[in-house]
């Protein structure tokens, strides 16, 4: 069945997949969704069968032993739940939940004053946003693998960037880009495109899928609407630049020399409605020239746009005709590609076409060559646009020449090799590019491999983030979710090891072994300013209506067994944990006040409220720490 659709590929044969117009795709998409059953998925369960103990490669320890600790770390995205998720491969086990953009009851993330500032507040000190949507993870680099320093995720309803602290697996800063909306893409630089010492990430680029009016006046007309590609400092999260461009941005990839960044855009349309933004047959992957901009951001070759300071380059297609002084290139697509992924060879970006069932391999020495003078046709850089199969997605690489797309539409993986795809392009039509097939449960989005977008990707594991579930675990009511399936890809065939439930509705993830990160496992009392470093610095102090309460904490009690209020004071309690062990965590709730939040190992928290309600309020400890937990309390007295 396999060889037979690979022929059919490869001779460029009519099948379903070949002919493909615009309405029926539309009609396609839709029935997918909607429907319960798929045709293939019946008739070939024929991967899982092949048990994971009978299979020599990575497979063969998914199911870890009690107190076996899995081999790598997977980031995921936690779609609009906000969050960030840990997974620990090949267990699948989800570790922790890391709160960046909403806030988390557990830690009491968007409780604390501490929390509050990293999440941004209005100027009455409530939160400014408490909602989000987070779609892509990718961590820092250097030398062309991961380094563990950081991780970046994007809200995409509030065009933010967060970025998580890989030494304490802990949200440190988040930006909201200005002037964009519909943040989707994102992706950290590998390396700078003038200084060969800097072989590591210090920008982070992030791409606007959403075209609005600049400034956003409110204007109906959309021939005054546009998109921006945006660079934010790795350091210091500051918004660097923006450029303004013809099209959307979607995804967002990297060159490893660190010269180019490039985004895939499936509205060059410009239109406001789906049938306007895939009535052009071919759409575009449109790359950023970074010196150039940064040159040209330094010789004041820019402007502002409204209240923001970020220096905006114009690259759009009228202003970057001379490929020698061009910012920017618009290599075409076809169709509404989705994704954009850098081979791990450095040589290629990949674009999955969704709407064609294509991938189009592009070719970066070629690109630079483009903006040299060197290349005359800018699509030259194209070497190859090979059939995949329906709704290609993203692709991901297994370090050995090949390359991994989802198949949306056919619930597929397929595993490709990339050089030979090339020459099939070129003409050798004897040249088979498609590798393997392998069935998914079901419609995968994102899929990534270990190490995959790296120098170092080892093609062991393979997640699919399958989007529809369906009949793949117990059924929980009418909200299924996601299905993020395991895949060996060690050997020729990938194999299917396991089914994960994921809560919805992750998007991207990367993955990575577990000796990259060390993370600590205690605070340092220096991190907070305000760490109260002897529980006799404890007490209530009062400056007029305003308050400062400091506590500690150790296991089981606070330093304060209780403290004295008065109605209307406005109180900032200070709590240090003192427990310098390991997993030795304190909660600290007050009833009625809506406050609660954890304290770990010699962590300091504050929060900050007005005592307006008069009574006798037992604040107590509400994460399991101690034989004495449920004694672990202090009395909050406020007098009327
Ligand atoms: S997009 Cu979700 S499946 Cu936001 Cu990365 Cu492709
Ligand atoms: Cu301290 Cu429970
Ligand atoms: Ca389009």
């Amino acid at each position: 069945m396999i060889d037979k659709k690979d022929q059919q590929l490869a001779s460029g044969g009519l099948g379903r997949r070949s002919f493909i117009n615009t309405a029926a795709l539309v009609g396609l998409t839709a029935g997918v969704a909607a429907c319960t059953e798929k045709p293939g998925t019946a008739a070939a369960p024929a991967a899982p069968a092949a048990p994971a103990s009978s299979h020599a490669g990575a497979g063969a320890n998914v199911h870890l032993k009690p107190g076996e600790l899995d081999t790598y770390y997977g980031l995921w995205s936690g779609g609009h739940t906000g969050d960030m998720r840990v997974l620990g491969l090949p267990s699948g086990r989800e570790i922790t939940r890391i709160p960046c953009f909403v806030p988390d009851a557990l830690v009491g993330w968007g409780i604390t004053n501490e929390s509050k500032a990293v999440m941004g507040t209005k100027p009455d000190g409530s939160l400014k946003y408490t909602v989000a949507d987070t779609h892509h993870t990718h961590a820092s680099y250097k030398d062309g693998n991961y380094d563990g320093r950081y991780a970046w995720i994007n809200d995409k309803i509030n065009s933010r960037i967060a970025r998580i602290r890989l030494d304490y697996f802990v949200c440190d800063k988040i930006t909201e880009l200005p002037n964009v909306q519909g943040f989707h893409g994102i992706f950290p630089d590998k390396a700078d495109p003038v200084d060969p010492a800097v072989n590591y990430t210090t920008r982070v680029f992030c791409g606007g899928e959403f075209a609005i009016p600049l400034p956003n006046t409110g204007t109906e007309d959309i021939s005054k609407y546009r998109s921006m590609f945006t660079c934010v400092d790795a350091e210091t999260m500051e918004v660097r630049w923006q450029v303004l461009i013809d099209g959307n941005c979607d995804l967002v990839a990297t060159s490893y020399d660190g010269k180019l960044a490039a985004t895939n855009q499936y509205n060059v349309e410009m239109g406001a409605k789906y049938e306007d933004m895939m009535s052009a047959e071919r759409d575009a992957c449109l790359f950023f020239n970074v010196a150039r901009i940064e040159a040209a951001v330094k010789a004041g070759k820019f402007k502002t746009i409204g209240t923001s300071k970020v220096p905006v380059v114009d690259g759009t297609h009228e202003a970057n005709k001379d490929p020698k002084t061009a910012l920017t290139a618009y290599v075409s697509v076809p169709k509404n590609p989705h994704g954009v992924n850098a081979s791990p060879d450095g040589k290629y970006f990949i674009c999955a076409g969704k709407l064609s069932p294509t991938g189009t391999v592009i070719e970066l020495s070629k690109v630079l060559d483009w903006f040299e003078g060197k290349l005359e046709k800018l699509d030259a850089a194209i070497v190859a646009e090979v059939e995949l199969g329906l709704g290609p997605l993203h692709t991901a690489f297994d370090g050995r020449g090949n390359a991994y797309t989802t198949l949306f539409l056919d619930s597929q993986v397929v595993k490709w090799n990339v050089e030979a795809a090339i020459k099939f392009h070129a003409g050798d039509k004897t040249a088979k590019y498609v590798v393997d097939r392998l069935d998914v449960q079901y419609q995968p989005g994102h899929l990534n491999a270990s190490h995959s977008e790296t120098k170092a990707a080892d093609g062991k594991y393979l997640a699919v983030g399958c989007k529809f579930s369906k009949d793949r675990f117990l059924p929980v009511g009418p909200l299924h979710p996601e299905n993020e399936q395991l895949i060996d890809i060690s050997g020729e065939k990938m194999v299917l090891l396991a089914d994960h439930p994921v809560r919805g509705e992750p998007h991207d993830f990367i993955i990575f072994k577990r000796d990259l990160v060390r993370p600590k496992q205690v605070y340092n009392l220096d991190d907070s300013p305000l760490a109260i470093k002897d529980p006799k610095e404890s007490g209530v102090f009062r400056s007029g209506k305003k308050v400062t309460v400091k506590m500690t904490s150790q296991a089981p009690a606070f330093s304060l067994r209780e403290f004295k209020l008065k109605k209307g004071d406005e109180v900032t309690l200070i709590l240090t944990n003192l427990d310098k062990i390991e997993d030795l965590t304190h909660g600290f709730a007050i009833p009625n006040y809506n406050v609660n939040f954890i304290v770990n190992p010699l962590e300091t928290k504050s929060v900050t409220f007005i005592a307006d309600k008069p009574g006798v309020f037992w604040c107590y400890c509400t994460h399991f720490c101690h034989a004495l937990h449920l004694e672990m309390r202090t009395r909050m007295i406020v007098e009327a």
